[in-house]
């Protein structure tokens, strides 16, 4: 009895893909650290902007505001915690040392929704770890996919 060989080539087909796909992952060019000046306004309930991304290494130069009552800015897993009151910017530099994904909220109860001004600050990606993780995860498919073959030759 023979069996079909159309599993296989399409088999085949899909690695050959996923080989393709990974010479085309594209090499992140090297960032140098950069210095950025951010001007982040607090209001009630959320801070503007809400998310801020920058590369690990580099600086962020945050001017702090308020717009209409007395707010915080407490900045998780960097223990920086400012207060800003309306009219009195604040300033204060953060080195984006650590890659993640990291809360900034208020710590200054301002009102109902208070618990709810949360921003976000992106670190990273880690360019070498994303990349060899991508890798990883193409490796696996193909595994997956010689498994496949093996079982059904
Ligand atoms: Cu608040």
């Amino acid at each position: 009895m023979q069996t079909s060989k159309r599993p296989v080539i399409a088999r085949r087909s899909v690695l050959l893909l996923l080989v393709l796909a990974a010479l085309l992952v594209p090499v992140p060019a090297f960032h140098a650290p950069q210095t950025h000046r951010i001007s982040i306004d607090a209001s009630q309930f959320e801070y503007s902007p809400g998310r801020l991304t920058v590369n690990r290494g580099d600086t962020l130069q945050v001017t702090l505001t308020a717009s209409d009552v007395v707010h915080g800015f407490f900045l998780d897993g960097y223990e920086i915690d400012a207060r800003v009151e309306p009219g009195i910017s604040q300033q204060f530099t953060v080195s984006a040392d650590r890659s993640g994904k990291f809360n900034y909220r208020c710590s200054v109860s301002c009102g109902p929704l208070h618990p709810f001004m949360i921003g976000e600050l992106v670190v990273g990606p880690n360019e070498p770890l994303w990349r060899a993780s991508a890798i990883a995860v193409i490796a696996a498919a193909a595994m997956l996919i010689g498994a496949g073959t093996r079982r059904s030759a």
